[in-house]
């Protein structure tokens, strides 16, 4: 299904006499307005290829009809939202899961969408079909060599891939640990991944980045060999400078304070990447800004600053994408939402007034700090991002225009009811 640009005009054009009187509300306090409503348009979130199907647990999964069957519909999905809100301009590969068979013509057809490719993911989490040997006991730490040698090539895969599409990055996220004290030497683990891991380095073309991932716990539960960003850094720092650590909001011990992780790796320059989602107990993988909007605020406000410090791009400079799953929603509801939630944390970290929080911190005004921070925090930003959204194409609404098409029907009339896209 194509959205097409009449539909998003009409949808406009019943909204927009309660948009302006809206807009013109938040507007009117806001300085450099323009050029927030600039960054606004140039930010965009990258969807998961993983992310286009109903998630599951491993307790079941309850497809909801109409997923797409192969990369060539997901690619259609993704220009589906990004048709709709315009902040979703990239789509994120992982393989085996998504291999293009032809890669010229799902590049053509992702720029045809309006599309880039962002970082390419490659999986040694699980075993494929007739592989060799397995990756029960880990990848790229494991004790025997032919296995290391298969999650290396299998890395070195994903780079040619990726680089036939026109990525600039490869995201390696290790199932890697243990899931019991005595069951792995810590320090040889660390030194037998570091060791695959400056191969699969050794064949990042010049202008390309690894992303190096941590998660605290899950797959494995006693250890994990990437478990914190401590341990990403320092495999990081010791790869070069390609290799960045990204950060899964989903993938830290309760209450961890993720701000400022951010903020130390970003004056480390060591900071790469997000995956945004969010959580109320381990890497739930629900709505970006369902739980704890709050602390999506703080972490932009991080990033903002750090960037801004730095006279870093906000829109080119970090990889930003979603990863979620969607086990009760339609996925393709719950990724306009889980955008949106981004967006409206960016634009209020954007309203921060940095020169007086510089001020307050000073003097140790703590009280200023907390009204400084919060008064951008409780502003309703989304006048302006939908602003933004339209300016560049989009629909005031996404939501609301998704439902009004009845688009999740109109995919189930294409692809069929029962359909199973590829992922977890
Ligand atoms: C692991 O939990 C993770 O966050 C990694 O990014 C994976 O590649 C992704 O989820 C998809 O399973
Ligand atoms: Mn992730």
């Amino acid at each position: 299904m194509k959205l097409t640009k009449q539909a998003v005009q009409e949808h406009n054009q019943q909204l927009l006499p309660a948009h302006k009187k809206q807009f013109d509300f938040v507007a009117e306090n806001i300085h450099g307005l323009n050029e927030i409503l600039q960054k606004l348009t140039d930010f965009q979130v990258a969807i998961p290829s993983w992310a286009l199907g109903s998630g599951g647990t491993r307790f079941g999964r309850f497809p909801g009809g109409g997923e797409p069957r192969n990369l060539e519909e997901k690619i259609e999905d993704v220009g589906l939202l990004h048709a709709l809100n315009q902040s979703s301009g990239a789509i994120s590969l992982h393989i085996p899961w998504d291999i293009p068979k032809d890669a010229n013509a799902i590049r053509t057809l992702a720029a045809m969408h309006g599309l880039k490719f962002d970082a390419v993911n490659s999986n040694t989490f699980q075993d494929q079909p007739g592989q060799p040997v397995s990756y029960k006991f880990g990848s790229l730490q494991h004790v025997d060599k032919a296995v290391r040698r298969l999650a290396i090539d299998h890395n070195i895969e994903v780079i040619k891939h990726g680089v036939d599409l026109g990525s600039k990055a490869l995201t390696v996220w290790l199932a890697d640990g243990s899931c019991f004290p005595g069951q792995l030497n810590f320090r040889k683990a660390f030194q037998r991944t570091l060791e695959s891991l400056q191969e699969i380095y050794a064949a990042l073309p010049a202008d390309w980045k690894v992303f190096i991932e941590y998660k605290a716990f899950e797959p494995n539960f006693y250890s994990m060999t990437v478990g914190d960003w401590g341990q990403s850094y320092l495999y990081s720092s010791k790869l070069g400078p390609q290799a960045y650590t990204l950060v899964d909001l989903g993938h830290h011990l309760p209450n961890a304070n993720i701000e400022q992780i951010v903020s130390l790796l970003l004056m480390e320059n060591k900071l790469a990447g997000f995956h945004f989602n969010d959580s109320k107990y381990g890497d739930d993988d629900l709505t970006v800004g369902s739980i704890n909007p709050y602390q999506l605020f703080l972490i932009f406000n991080e990033l903002v600053e750090g960037m801004d410090a730095k006279g870093m791009n906000h829109a080119t400079d970090l990889g930003w994408m979603i990863d979620a799953s969607h086990n009760v929603k339609d996925p393709l509801e719950d990724l306009l939402q889980s955008v949106e939630a981004i967006m409206i944390a960016y634009a209020q970290a954007l309203l921060v007034n940095a020169k007086e929080l510089r001020q307050a911190q000073d003097v140790n005004d703590v009280v200023r700090a907390q009204e400084i921070l919060q008064t951008a925090y409780r502003t309703d930003v989304r006048p302006l991002i939908a602003e933004a959204r339209t300016r560049s194409g989009g629909a005031l609404q996404p939501l609301q225009l998704f439902r009004t098409l009845r688009v999740r029907d109109e995919l189930i009339k294409e692809r069929g009811k029962k359909t199973v896209a590829t992922g977890l």
